[in-house]
C-alpha cells in the first residue's frame, strides 16, 4: 500500500515539472543532484537548460525583458533601487524617477569595460531628471560590469553597479 502511495504521488509531480510549472524546483534538481556520472548530469543541465528557455521566452512573449530602476527609494532615499542589478545583454535598462530628484545617471568612465564609451550611454552631468516619472532608458550590448552614479547625490551615496551578462 505505501509503494503505491508514493508512486501515485511521485508521477504527477514529475509530469508538473516536464510542463515547466517550476523552473525553481528543476533550478535546486541540478544544483543539489549527486550524480557520480557525468551522462546524468548532463541530462540533469539540458532539462534546466529547456526550462530557461521556456521561461525567457515567456518573459518576450510579455515584453518583459527590460529592467526598471527607480531613482530614489519610496522613503525619499537617495538611492538607485535596486542598486546592484543583472541584465542581459541588449536589455533595456530605464531609470525612473521615483523621489528626491532631481537625479541623473552617469556612467563611471573607470569603471566600465574597455573600449565602451561612457559619454555614450550617460546623461551629461547638467542634464537633469525634474519631473516625477520622467526616465532615461540605456542598452548596454558589452559584457562586464558597469558602475554609475546620480552626479547631485554621488556624494550622499546614490551610486550603483550593473553586471550585463
Ligand atoms: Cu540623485
Amino acid at each position: 500500500m505505501a509503494t503505491m502511495t508514493s508512486a501515485a504521488v511521485s508521477v504527477p509531480s514529475f509530469t508538473g515539472l516536464k510542463a515547466g510549472a517550476s523552473t525553481r524546483v528543476a533550478a535546486v534538481k541540478v544544483s543539489v543532484a549527486p550524480a557520480p556520472m557525468a551522462g546524468i548530469r548532463a541530462s540533469f543541465k539540458e532539462v534546466g537548460i529547456a526550462v530557461a528557455a521556456t521561461a525567457a521566452s515567456a518573459l518576450l512573449a510579455s515584453n518583459a525583458l527590460a529592467v526598471d530602476i527607480l531613482l530614489g527609494s519610496d522613503d525619499g532615499g537617495l538611492a538607485f533601487v535596486p542598486n546592484n542589478f543583472s541584465v542581459a545583454a541588449g536589455e533595456k535598462i530605464t531609470f525612473k524617477n521615483n523621489a528626491g530628484f532631481p537625479h541623473n545617471i552617469v556612467f563611471d568612465e573607470d569603471e566600465i569595460p574597455a573600449g565602451v564609451d561612457a559619454s555614450k550611454i550617460s546623461m551629461s552631468d547638467e542634464d537633469l531628471l525634474n519631473a516625477p516619472g520622467e526616465t532615461y532608458s540605456v542598452t548596454l550590448s558589452e559584457k562586464g560590469t558597469y558602475s554609475f552614479y546620480c552626479s547631485p547625490h554621488q556624494g550622499a551615496g546614490m551610486v550603483g553597479k550593473v553586471t550585463v551578462n
